[in-house]
């Protein structure tokens, strides 16, 4: 089509990262440069797989940890005809969280491999840029205390971060690391830049799968 495709840019990173707050303020900033743009989460806790796994995160149900694996990659599964159909229009979707955060966090318990964890979501859209906003556990603790949502503890968290050093590995992979320490003013500006490059760049290029 004329204006070419949407980009796919997903931010990633650790708890606290400030991953929800670029998101919103780089869709806001995209739209009022002109740009057609529209932010995703994941988990999208609002549909029915979503709602289950709010439950689960909150502690209120109980899921064997393969189930709500599948469940946390279902609920991308559910939103990719949209996706697709968004990408193609020109809409460029920002995406606080994806499945790295999937395969980090499960790979991180006991006797999960990487390569089963990251099975579910091959084939998804896969991003044109994945932003990892990097913290340290101090400064990550400094934004306030840890919730008492599932995961939100400090031995935890290191292995997640163990689990996406390696994922960062894989080079076909757009992975740019952005110092997340910086004024939240800072950091956006800086992701701005490197996000309207991407879409430059991406415009006039097919979409790819994830992991295939
Ligand atoms: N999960 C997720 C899985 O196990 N599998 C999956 O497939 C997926 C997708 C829910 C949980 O689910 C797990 C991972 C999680 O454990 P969530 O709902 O995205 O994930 O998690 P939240 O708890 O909502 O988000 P985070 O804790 O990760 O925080 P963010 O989004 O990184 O940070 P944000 O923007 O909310 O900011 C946190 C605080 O810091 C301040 C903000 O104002 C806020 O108070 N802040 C800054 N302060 C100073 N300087 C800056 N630059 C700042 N930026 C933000
Ligand atoms: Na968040």
């Amino acid at each position: 089509m004329a204006g070419g495709r949407g980009a796919l840019i997903v931010l990633e990173g650790m708890d606290r990262a400030g991953k929800s707050t670029q998101s919103r303020r780089l869709v806001q900033a995209l739209q009022a440069a002109g740009h057609r743009a529209d932010l995703l989460r994941f988990p999208e806790r609002s549909t029915e797989i979503g709602r289950l796994i709010g439950a689960y995160l909150q502690r209120e149900r109980e899921l064997d940890d393969h189930a709500v694996h599948l469940l946390f990659a279902a609920n991308r599964w559910e939103h990719v005809t949209s996706m697709k159909e968004k990408l193609r229009q020109g809409i460029t979707l920002v995406v606080d969280r994806y499945a790295f955060s999937g395969v980090a966090f499960t790979s991180a318990k006991e006797n999960f491999c990487l390569e089963w964890c990251k099975q579910a979501d091959a084939g998804l859209p896969k991003p044109d840029l994945i932003l990892f906003l990097q913290l340290s556990p101090e400064e990550a603790a400094a934004r306030g205390n840890f919730g008492s949502e599932r995961y939100e503890n400090s031995p935890f968290q290191e292995k997640v971060l163990q689990s996406f050093r390696h994922l960062m590995k894989e080079k076909t992979l757009n992975w740019k690391t952005m110092d997340a320490s910086k004024s939240i003013e800072d950091l956006h500006n800086e992701i701005k830049t490197v996000a309207e490059k991407t879409m430059q760049e991406v415009k006039d290029k097919p979409l790819g799968e994830l992991w295939k």
